[in-house]
């Protein structure tokens, strides 16, 4: 066997991801734990400045409700969230996120997050709930916070987390290697919060090439989250509910800006706009096709109805939108002036969080306030801190969440002592950025609370840490063995490179699971012909070899990534109607049905005996 050093860290708290969650977890847990003489240790597998979603930087903050100022109330924001999300959500969790948020927001500008102001000293909206900020370093500045909160001694970075440890239901730990030396760590903690994010390239993307790793959602977050949880015995939750996010094409930038701040359309290439033409298709989708914003699947299906009809590409207005607003003003001078600050503040928004987007703009020869851009449907992702849904089941705030949504501690998976918090937990979506944060602060303290309340600590079985050590190492030892079996490394009769692995997950889900190639669309049969085709791929992982430990981190994400992919395809299979159209649809249920399915499904993996456990709960409303 590989030849690794075992080093062992004994802690209280265990706070998994190093990104806007884990960040916020950081943060609160450094104050309780302080107060309760409690230790908090952090894991990230990469470098926390940069690490997650916000990596690039992001140019909005989008949730912001405005409690205090009186702009909009608890309810206001649960009705949005309900309503994005076709009826589908955990009303408990989105209200005690939202009642918090705000504060989280200050923090930021606390930290030293320049977050725009009007005149007046108020805050620019971008729409109703988003702020625009000039985000290049937001993750700095908010890994900063974190690091000072706990101090830089309780921090590991590059160190990749694979399974979880157990003791009986109790979480115990967490095992994992690092990426830049040969040690394999071994965490053994009373709580977990688990926050390492969502995944992407679960689906094939549309980029190909050297283009390959250019996706919306950054290629590191490889549903580590989700493969965890679900080893663990955890329910999950809207497993279905993956985010198809409308981008400026190849370079995935943002849309929200355009929409929002610039009131832009976007239009087929006949010119027609298919949310005024294709509007009496929301009919079809009531209550929620009638509702304020309309929810952002719909959005996207008006347009994709277009694109099968043979009417694409679609185009973002911009040269329309940077015209109507600069001649809305009188002054011609102050015209010119506002025509350059909007040109500026378009380009502003990419390089804030999606620089690849203006370079390709720079690269293509596009002047916003000149020619429109192309926009289109991207592959799925899965982010429940966003507009998508999946993430573990999690109880809710004793004072909001009804008695079935409650068992004893918030944020806590149904897995004793283990937390998740961001794109982790599930049925809370619109969190975002900050959302996220205040959701790890949440759950960090109540995970200290439960360390204090249950302060002993777990049993961990060393024969089965050893056993999960020659596991999580054998794609090195494949490797080595076989490599001279064949010239080219990445071509062998012994063993499949993670590459190659991920190739063949993303084909499947691209063509069975509903990807870009079948519109998605998809059906009994087809689904089912997924299940099949990710079953060998999970016999064949045992073949997964690694030249390198960075080649190691990439079997395991891929593993990773396959369990996401097979929870997805259950739940899809299992929920028999099209909820969101625009996300996914099921051809032989193209209705919703609201009798029967405004429900959550809900998939637990059994670790004994491996089976999966699919079961409807009920979706409760506590805002009318
Ligand atoms: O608008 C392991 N999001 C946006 N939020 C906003 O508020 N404003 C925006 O402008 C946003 N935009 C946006 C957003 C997301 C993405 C992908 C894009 C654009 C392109 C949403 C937020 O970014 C998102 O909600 C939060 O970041 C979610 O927080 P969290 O903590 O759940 O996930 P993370 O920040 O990605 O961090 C994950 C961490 O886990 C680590 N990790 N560590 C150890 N072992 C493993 N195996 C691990 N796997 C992962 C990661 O390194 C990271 O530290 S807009 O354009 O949509
Ligand atoms: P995006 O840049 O697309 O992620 O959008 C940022 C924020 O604006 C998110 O909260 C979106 O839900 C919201 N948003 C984007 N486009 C629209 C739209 N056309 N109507 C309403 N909300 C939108």
């Amino acid at each position: 066997m590989a030849n690794f050093e075992t080093v062992e860290v004994t802690t209280d708290l265990l706070i998994l991801g190093g990104g806007m969650a884990a960040c916020g977890a950081a943060v609160e847990a450094a104050h309780w734990a302080k107060k309760h003489n409690v230790k908090v240790t952090l894991v990230d597998k990469a470098a926390m400045d940069r690490s997650g979603a916000v990596a690039m930087g992001l140019s909005a903050i989008n949730q912001y409700v405005g409690l205090k100022d009186g702009e909009n109330t608890l309810e206001d924001y649960v009705k949005y969230v309900r309503n994005d999300l076709m009826g589908i959500t955990r009303e408990d969790l989105v209200a005690s996120i939202a009642r918090h948020v705000d504060s989280t927001v200050h923090l930021f500008e606390k930290w030293g997050l320049p977050i725009w102001k009007d005149a007046a000293g108020k805050y620019v909206h971008e729409g109703r709930w988003q702020l625009m900020i000039n985000g290049e370093s937001y993750k700095v500045i908010v890994a900063e916070a974190a690091k000072n909160a706990l101090g830089i001694s309780n921090i590991i970075e590059r160190v990749f987390i694979v399974e979880p440890l157990m003791d009986g239901d109790r979480i115990a730990g967490a095992v994992g290697f690092s990426v830049r030396e040969n040690k394999f760590y071994v965490f053994k903690a009373k709580a977990v919060l688990v926050s390492m994010g969502g995944a992407v390239h679960v689906f094939k993307p549309r980029s190909v090439g050297e283009g390959l790793g250019r996706a919306w959602y950054p290629p590191w977050n490889s549903g580590s989250s989700a493969y965890f949880t679900i080893r663990a015995g955890a329910e999950m939750t809207c497993q279905e509910v993956r985010f198809i996010p409308v981008r400026f094409k190849d370079g995935y930038g943002p849309v929200g800006a355009w929409f929002l701040l610039f009131k832009s359309r976007a239009t087929n290439a006949m010119g027609g706009d298919y949310m005024v033409e294709r509007k009496p298709e929301l009919q079809n989708w009531l209550p929620y096709g009638n509702v304020k914003p309309v929810p952002a699947n719909l959005r996207n299906y008006l347009g994709m109805l277009d694109v099968m009809a043979g009417k694409g590409p679609i185009y973002m207005r911009t040269e329309e939108a940077i015209q109507k607003l600069s001649e809305a003003v009188q002054d011609p001078k102050e015209r010119k002036k506002k025509l350059k600050e909007l040109e500026s503040e378009a380009w502003e928004d990419f390089l804030d969080m999606t620089i690849s987007q203006a370079i390709l703009w720079a690269g293509t020869n596009v002047e916003p306030e000149v020619k429109p851009s192309e926009i289109a449907a991207s592959e799925p992702y899965f982010i429940g801190s966003h507009s998508g849904a999946s993430g573990a089941w999690v109880s809710g705030p004793k004072d909001l969440a009804p008695p079935e949504y409650f068992w004893g501690y918030a944020n806590m998976s149904t897995v004793k002592g283990m937390f998740c918090a961001g794109d982790a937990s599930g049925a809370s979506s619109h969190k975002f950025s900050s959302g996220s944060l205040t959701e790890g602060r949440i759950a960090a303290k109540e995970a200290i609370r439960y360390i204090v309340e249950n302060n002993t600590q777990p049993k961990v079985d060393m024969a089965a840490v050893n056993a999960l050590k020659a596991k999580i190492l054998k794609p090195l030892d494949l490797f080595q063995e076989f490599k001279s079996a064949s010239s080219d490394p990445d071509i062998n009769p012994n063993f499949m490179k993670p590459k190659m692995f991920m190739f063949r997950l993303q084909k499947a889900m691209d063509e069975y699971g509903a990807g870009v190639t079948s519109q998605f669309t998809t059906n009994k049969m087809a689904l089912e012909k997924a299940l099949e085709l990710l079953g060998m791929l999970r016999e064949d992982a045992e073949k997964l070899a690694a030249e390198d430990l960075h080649e190691l981190m990439r079997c395991w994400e891929n593993v990773q990534r396959l369990w996401q992919a097979e929870v997805h395809i259950r739940t899809i299979l299992f929920r028999q109607e099209t909820r969101w159209p625009g996300y996914y649809m099921r051809a032989d249920f193209p209705k919703m049905d609201e009798a029967n399915w405004r429900v959550f499904v809900n998939a637990t993996w059994n670790p004994k005996s491996g089976d999966w456990k699919m079961e409807k709960k009920p979706v409760i409303n506590i805002v009318k």
